[in-house]
């Protein structure tokens, strides 16, 4: 017994040090260019793998903000009904689950004109996405070239919706963990 609770021992640190390289990213979104009006987010998602438990970061210009909205409002820059809304230069948000997110700036013609908008597809954990996610971080930066100013004839986006202080979920999941945590058990199973 004493042997064998020694190889256990080794088994369960090997694995917990496999599962430490997969923990939870936080990413700033845009990048260096941060969020604000002209860079293309598309550029700056593509390529990216999102899994859930990472964290996305906007860091902005005061003057500028973040909403949370439904789909419908990312496609159109309507500020109006918001899921949630954020100020102040510093917002993370925790990618929980699975889906897509839609983020907009509700400042007139920022979203609209100014491309400030992205969406953010988060997958389930997964070897395969870690890969992906640990690949891209590999390879060359895809840093968002600013787009070209779009024209002014677009009518403006509607008013921001009153200020809120909604704050995104408190869970904070971390998929290593929870791998760590179902290898042991089965190790402690198989030990019995
Ligand atoms: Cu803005």
């Amino acid at each position: 017994m004493k042997a064998s609770s020694g190889a256990l021992l080794a088994a369960v640190m090997a694995i917990a040090a496999v599962a430490s390289t997969a923990v939870a990213k936080d990413y700033t979104v845009g990048g260096s260019y941060g969020w604000d009006t002209y860079i293309d987010y598309d550029k700056w998602t593509a390529g990216k793998t999102f899994i859930v438990g990472d964290t996305i970061t906007f860091k902005y210009e005061p003057y500028h903000n973040v909403l949370e909205v439904p789909e419908t409002d990312y496609d159109s820059c309507t500020a109006s009904n918001p899921f949630s809304v954020h100020s102040g230069g510093n917002t993370t948000f925790e990618l929980t689950d699975a889906g897509t997110r839609y983020f907009i700036c509700s400042i007139p013609r920022h979203c609209l004109n100014g491309t400030m908008h992205v969406k953010v597809t988060t997958v389930p954990y997964s070897a395969s996405a870690a890969a992906a996610a640990a690949a891209a971080d590999a390879g060359p930066s895809a840093a968002p070239l600013p787009s070209a100013p779009a024209d002014e004839q677009h009518k403006s986006m509607s008013p921001a919706a009153a200020p809120s202080t909604a704050s995104s979920a408190p869970r904070y999941r971390q998929p290593a963990v929870a791998v760590a945590g179902l290898a042991l058990a089965a190790l402690v199973a198989m030990a019995a």
